[in-house]
């Protein structure tokens, strides 16, 4: 039957060069799929680092790259995300060293426990873990420090709560040449590295001894969350980790969400120079910001932006001038704009519609966005609230600090890599 072996060749080889058109793009959808496969997808990013850059009282445009092109594709936000990465690395937190040579631990019901080895020293740390009632493996709320996260609404969510003492990893109260916790005792206790940074390492090692755990007891979604200080710590660790499935900073006032440039003009607000020298929260580098917010090359809003397209639920307190409430709804709304040009605008939500003005209380008004946030993006049920619910009183007119406008990104890649020009070094190109 050679009429038959003819057609079933013929549709064989149809089959394959079908399936060689149809692989560029599929790597380009897994490209524009931005869910996160690790801490940090960027690191091929090749991201060069000018040696200066035009100062800007305005918030910088989060879709202009580096070398002053925009954006144009969903896919190319990965790389413009590991350029704000290094950005906000060198000038406001200090380094965030890439994952270390061996992480081991373990996850009972009760604990976890976290060694690491880097560049050849070690440390440890542990946290304490509740879970809730039924049977698992549950997703996780990581909570920094003792108070402020609203941890009974958590657990009646069917989420175990991790309770994470931030000190351990990255400690206040000392000197910047004297830095101490587990990331001090690999990194050295004169790292520049400031100690929220150092804190949401210790969250990404937790997360390393989760997933390396194999969902015995938790399973792979994770939260995190604190208030006031603990809630700068949580806003940096959503940012910089991007196995965080769901990001929920409470009240965290200057060095955590609030926009540093529109911090430095709402009064009553920390100043800038008072949250640099309070405590080593932010890297050493920023000294050279404190006064002049405008240098910087980035600001908050693009840490919310490097949440995105994940799950962000900010919080804050309208009622305590110095937590910014202002300046942290111009970065919710100036961050939001990115969610919207990656098409997941509902994503994001924020809140300081609140009447109660004590600093970290449990608040009813957070309960169901809180409940619904970690519905959605925990335990993969409903919708997020994708809600902005902002105070009158502290609401920013992101109109007035912004120049840019929200590109409509495409699911195209932006950059294809010309297939026919791959030559080994010293070969001339060959033509086909
Ligand atoms: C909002 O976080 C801080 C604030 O930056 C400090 O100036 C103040 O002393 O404490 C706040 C806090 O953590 O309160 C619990």
């Amino acid at each position: 039957r050679p009429g038959l072996r003819f057609a079933l060749v013929l549709l064989a080889s149809i089959a394959v060069v079908a399936a060689m058109a149809l692989a560029p793009r599929m790597q380009n959808a897994e490209a524009a799929d931005l869910s996160a496969l690790s801490e940090f997808d960027g690191e091929d990013c090749n991201v060069t680092v000018p040696g200066s850059w035009a100062s800007n009282t305005l918030l910088p445009d989060p879709f202009t790259k580096i070398d002053g092109t925009r954006i144009t594709s969903k896919a190319q936000w990965e790389c413009r995300r590991a350029e704000i990465k290094e950005l906000a690395e060198r000038t406001i937190y200090g380094d965030k060293p890439a994952p270390p040579d061996s992480v081991t631990g373990t996850v009972t019901s009760s604990r976890i426990t976290v060694n690491v080895s880097d560049n050849g020293r070690s440390a440890s740390f542990s946290a304490t873990v509740q879970l809730p009632s039924g049977s698992g493996p549950f997703p996780a709320v990581i909570v920094y420090g003792g108070f402020g996260a609203d941890t009974a609404t958590i657990l009646a969510t069917g989420t175990a709560i991790i309770n994470f003492d931030p000190s351990s990893v990255g400690a206040e109260g000392t000197s910047r040449n004297n830095k101490q916790g587990a990331f001090y005792s690999i990194y050295g206790a004169t790292s520049s590295t400031g100690i929220l940074m150092a804190q949401a390492w210790g969250v990404s090692r937790l997360i390393d001894v989760i997933e390396q755990s194999g969902g015995s007891v938790l399973n792979d979604r994770t939260g995190v969350t604190g208030c006031s200080r603990y809630g700068k710590g949580a806003f940096v660790a959503g940012a910089f980790d991007q196995r965080v499935d769901l990001t929920m900073p409470i009240e965290s006032g200057t060095g955590g969400a609030p926009a540093l440039r529109s911090i430095a003009q709402e009064s009553g607000s920390q100043p800038l120079s008072s949250a640099y020298g309070e405590q080593p929260w932010l890297g050493d580098a920023f000294s050279a910001y404190t006064s002049n917010p405008a240098g910087l090359p980035v600001d908050t809003h693009e840490m919310v932006g490097m949440v995105a397209p994940r799950g962000l639920f900010l919080m804050e307190n309208p009622h305590v001038d110095w937590l910014g409430a202002r300046s942290g709804s111009v970065a919710a709304l100036a961050g939001a704009e990115i969610y919207k040009a990656l098409g997941v605008e509902d994503n994001i939500s924020y809140h300081s519609n609140t009447s109660n003005g004590t600093h970290c209380a449990t608040r009813s008004e957070w309960q169901g966005p809180l409940r619904q946030s970690i519905q959605a993006f925990l335990h993969d049920s409903g919708n997020p609230p994708g809600i902005m619910n902002i105070h009158p009183n502290k609401a920013g007119n992101l109109a007035q600090w912004r120049n840019w406008t929200t590109p409509t990104l495409s699911d195209d890649p932006g950059q294809t890599t010309p297939p026919e020009e791959t030559t080994t070094p010293g070969e001339e190109p060959t033509t086909p």
